[in-house]
């Protein structure tokens, strides 16, 4: 059974940038429905009790037809939102070595790579999620999936993202999704991101 674990800050710690509000509704209800849903999909399928989530999603195939949509949609949910939470932190910290360095190659600089990343994730048509993913080679790159589909069923390993579903902003910013993608720049834990593009 997969398990909610609690957000590794206070419900509060990133206001202004994300509201309480929000981050309650968001972690105890969003993030726990999918993990309700993969644990009552997985129920009747013992023999995957043992994988962990990035297991699963990574190697989607192997899950049985009949509730591999499932598994993708809730197990997909509950694992990005597990990142999600750790990719946020309430104090700022900074890009630094090796990621600033493939930052700045990629994309010309930092402030090139942020205006882009906003772009993308500002416009983004759908209910999803906009990544910097990481390749098997190390290279990065911008990534927008669809609904709860994830980097990992790709190969990628993300390093950050945002969720942009209407349910991550709507109580504070409503149609104002640019506003929250650059609040939440804001909140982004580069001590995170250093360590999994290190990793
Ligand atoms: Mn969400």
């Amino acid at each position: 059974m997969f398990e909610l674990t609690p957000l590794p800050y206070s419900y509060n710690a990133l206001e202004p940038h994300i509201d309480e509000a929000t981050m309650r509704i968001h972690h105890d209800k969003h993030h726990n429905g999918y993990m309700t849903k993969l644990n009552a999909t997985l129920e009747a399928h013992p023999k995957l009790a043992d994988k962990s989530i990035e297991e699963l999603l990574t190697d989607l195939n192997s899950v049985p037809e009949d509730i591999r949509t499932a598994v993708k949609n809730n197990g997909g949910g509950y694992y990005h939102h597990n990142i999600f939470w750790e990719m946020m932190a309430p104090n700022q910290t900074q890009v630094q070595g090796e990621l600033a360095e493939a930052i700045k190659k990629t994309f010309g600089g930092f402030e090139n790579f942020k205006e882009k990343f906003t772009k993308e994730a500002s416009i983004h048509f759908a209910s999803g999620w906009t990544w910097l993913v990481k390749d098997g080679n190390g290279e990065i790159s911008i990534l927008s999936t669809a609904n709860q589909d994830s980097p990992i069923s790709q190969g990628l390993t993300p390093i950050i993202g945002i969720d942009t579903w209407e349910h991550a902003y709507y109580l504070k910013y409503q149609n104002r999704r640019p506003e929250y993608v650059e609040a939440w720049w804001n909140v982004l834990n580069w001590e995170y991101a250093n360590r999994i593009f290190n990793s």
